[in-house]
């Protein structure tokens, strides 16, 4: 059985440490590039930046009272599209039954008044982390009229396991059938 000669193993030992230290390089820069010129989506990202009082995705939980959350649920914009406004706080949501329409793209904000907590939308792909002082915002559309429950998936305290809510996607009304040509 040939033996490796110790230096042999050596050489391709610093080819590889070459192109690790390289790729360390290069990841180190590209992070601290990224953070400098904003693209790092993690931090600049955020829904709710068109909603009053909501920038970058941030807004004060103390002065909920200067944005759409002080008045919680569904309304309907002048373009035609549909807004939801969802508050969590311990231990509860706000409304505790979202009426949305089946069929229509619906666009769901959510913020939390206290602690950190979850909204995940059962039988959906739902499920956001909500953090107090941030928006999450998620578009969707519910195909079919049903039920469905929300619950607060992130430990937030001693009624955690309270915390449910239900989103109730309605049949489209005929009233509310929009004009042809739209
Ligand atoms: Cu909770």
């Amino acid at each position: 059985m040939p033996r490796l000669e110790h230096h042999t193993l050596k050489r391709y030992e610093s080819i590889w440490f070459g192109i690790a230290v390289v790729i360390s390089l290069f990841l180190f820069v590209s992070v601290i590039v990224s953070f400098i010129s904003g693209t790092y989506s993690a931090i600049g990202g955020g829904g709710g930046h068109h909603i009053t009082g909501v920038t970058n995705g941030r807004l004060d939980p103390r002065n909920i009272a200067a944005t759409p959350f002080a008045k919680p649920g569904l309304r309907e914009n002048a373009d035609g599209t549909l807004e939801a406004f969802v508050v969590a706080k311990a231990f509860a949501f706000d409304p505790p039954v979202l009426r949305v329409p089946a069929g229509r793209p619906v666009t769901i904000h959510v913020t939390s008044l206290d602690v950190m907590h979850g909204y995940e939308v059962e039988g959906t792909n739902i499920n956001a982390s909500v953090i107090p002082g941030q928006v999450a915002s998620f578009t969707t559309t519910f195909g079919r009229p049903g039920s469905h429950g929300t619950i607060c998936n992130e430990y937030c305290g001693t009624g955690h396991h309270n915390m449910l809510g239900r989103v109730v996607v309605e049949a489209p009304t005929p009233q509310a059938a929009r004009p042809a040509g739209e």
